[in-house]
């Protein structure tokens, strides 16, 4: 049985962000955990604990100042550009003569201002894919646009994409493939370690900010093919040393593949993710994160879940989920694609399925042989930055104040002789009852927790108030760092967010409302 108790009535929401903001920090400021039971860290679980000591310890797990940087960026550009781009290929065979590398226009100026149109706020660029060829004049292999026509061999394109981004105002981060189909050291292991570490120095040293490091997972080596083992941990604390900003991804702990290349997350994404034993490493034979996690596994964070994981013994981390799609079937330019560039429909409901369903995007923009970013693809990040800003600009319900909250508790005394209740015990959910000060017309709506308090909502609806009752108009599970909820533009003065089930406390679910011109 529940009974609603009125807690804090008639708080205007900006009131309560400053709060917030004063009490946890801001973005930035000297790392903090959140509270004092908070942790970034694993959280060891295993098979004594029962679910609700299972459930209090995800709740206390918290991301690290760097994944909350990373998570803030929202909306990142992948660009995949190198050797393939010129032999019309997607995997090389690392036999490509460097002399075929030749882009005849190159502006990375131009990439930087086609993507900043779509709204994206950092680029990470393959500085080697699996072919081996390097976009930096390396020292320690001669497969590289050192030995190609491009600039008489005096050029580099890691350097000049981090000069635009830093000019540009855009994070700038690198694509290393492990996997090198060139490198003759590979598969011998300890040389292609070292090898591979001095290829991350010149990259993690030479260039400036560095802030994501991303590991593909793939290797087609097959069966008779050579055998590396990788020294992941070497790496890890190589980057932590020079770049200790910088976001590992993939094969690494800081981000994790969402587990296609379809632009779209689960329909509950956890980034509390409970992970078997107390190994950390990738696992090769698991192209998708560390820790033997399957990153395409449906369910990777619910209480079930959790407690499965327990029974084995292991960890609960924060590790939050990344989307990856291409704007083209590829991942690099084939002039045959030019024509088969995502429609900006297709592009929207990636936005909403990737970023409003919390996770990260990253959209792949191949450039093409002149090494600019085709018109086709310009043209379309610049509808799709039209499109987020005619949308996002205006928060409908900014000038919104907390009309009531209630916290549903669970009434474990009993009803005295005059109809009171006697005790209430543990809070079950909160309902977050918003005025918007006269009615709105909308039709999105964007809920969000402080992720410096965890993850903690497993499942809300959406009302509205049509003059007479509340209305439900959505209902969801995970939130996290943004959930965007879309429906058929409603005029209403007061919606509520009703929590229906969480891991605790819910101290920011406040939405925000939209009115999306294009639905
Ligand atoms: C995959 C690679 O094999 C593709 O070529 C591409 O780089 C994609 C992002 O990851 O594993």
């Amino acid at each position: 049985m529940t009974h609603p108790i009125r807690t804090k009535p008639d708080i205007p929401l900006t009131a309560v962000a400053v709060l917030l903001t004063l009490s946890f920090g801001c973005p930035g400021s000297r790392p903090q955990a959140a509270d004092r039971t908070s942790v970034s860290g694993p959280v060891m679980i295993g098979p004594s604990d029962t679910i609700s000591d299972l459930v209090g310890k995800a709740a206390r797990v918290v991301p690290s100042e760097r994944q909350l940087r990373w998570q803030a960026l929202e909306f990142q550009a992948f660009v995949h550009f190198g050797m393939n781009t010129f032999t019309n290929r997607e995997w090389g065979e690392g036999t490509e003569d460097p002399k075929l590398f030749d882009p005849t226009d190159l502006d990375a100026n131009q990439w930087v201002e086609a993507v900043k149109a779509a709204g994206i706020r950092g680029l990470i660029v393959t500085a080697k894919h699996h072919d081996g060829f390097c976009l930096w004049p390396t020292r320690f292999t001669e497969h590289s646009v050192k030995n190609s026509p491009w600039k008489d061999g005096k050029g580099d394109v890691v350097g000049d994409v981090a000069a635009a981004c830093r000019k540009g105002g855009l994070k700038f981060g690198v694509y290393l493939s492990p996997w090198d189909r060139h490198e003759p050291t590979y598969g011998d292991s300890p040389r292609y370690n070292e090898h591979f570490k001095n290829q991350l120095r010149e990259l993690l040293t030479n260039y400036g900010e560095i802030s994501e490091v991303w590991f593909d997972g793939a290797c087609g080596e097959g069966p008779n093919g050579k055998r590396q083992v990788y020294d992941w941990d070497g790496y890890f604390k190589l980057i932590r040393e020079l770049q200790p900003g910088a976001v590992i991804s993939i094969m690494g702990p800081d981000a994790r593949w969402i587990g296609n290349e379809a632009g779209v997350t689960r329909e509950s994404e956890w980034s509390v993710i409970p992970v078997v034993g107390d190994d950390d490493l990738p696992d090769e034979k698991n192209p998708g994160g560390i820790a033997h996690l399957d990153a395409q596994a449906q369910d990777l964070g619910s209480r079930e879940r959790i407690a499965a994981v327990a029974k084995q013994g292991g960890r609960l981390l924060w590790y939050p989920g990344q989307v990856d799609v291409s704007i083209r079937p590829g991942w690099f330019y084939h002039a045959a694609e030019d024509d088969k560039v995502k429609t900006l429909d297709q592009l929207w409901d990636i936005y909403y399925t990737s970023v409003g369903g919390n996770a990260q995007l990253l959209l792949n923009i191949p450039p093409d042989k002149r090494g600019r970013i085709h018109e086709n693809d310009a043209r379309r990040l610049k509808e799709l930055g039209d499109r987020l800003q005619a949308t996002f600009a205006v928060n409908l319900a900014a000038k919104a104040r907390i009309s009531m909250i209630y916290h549903n508790s669970e009434l474990v005394g009993g009803i005295d002789e005059r109809g009171r209740a006697t005790g209430y015990g543990k809070r079950l959910g909160t309902d977050f009852e918003i005025d918007l000060g006269g009615p709105k017309r909308f039709n999105v709506a964007m809920l969000k927790e402080d992720l410096r308090k965890g993850q903690q909502v497993e499942a809300f609806a959406f009302d509205i108030w049509d003059g007479k009752d509340w209305k439900e108009i959505a209902r969801g599970t995970t939130v996290g760092y943004q959930k965007l909820l879309r429906f058929p533009a409603v005029d209403a003065a007061k919606v509520r967010v009703r929590i229906l089930k969480s891991r605790d406390k819910v101290s920011e679910s406040l939405p925000e409302l939209f009115f999306d011109p294009g639905r």
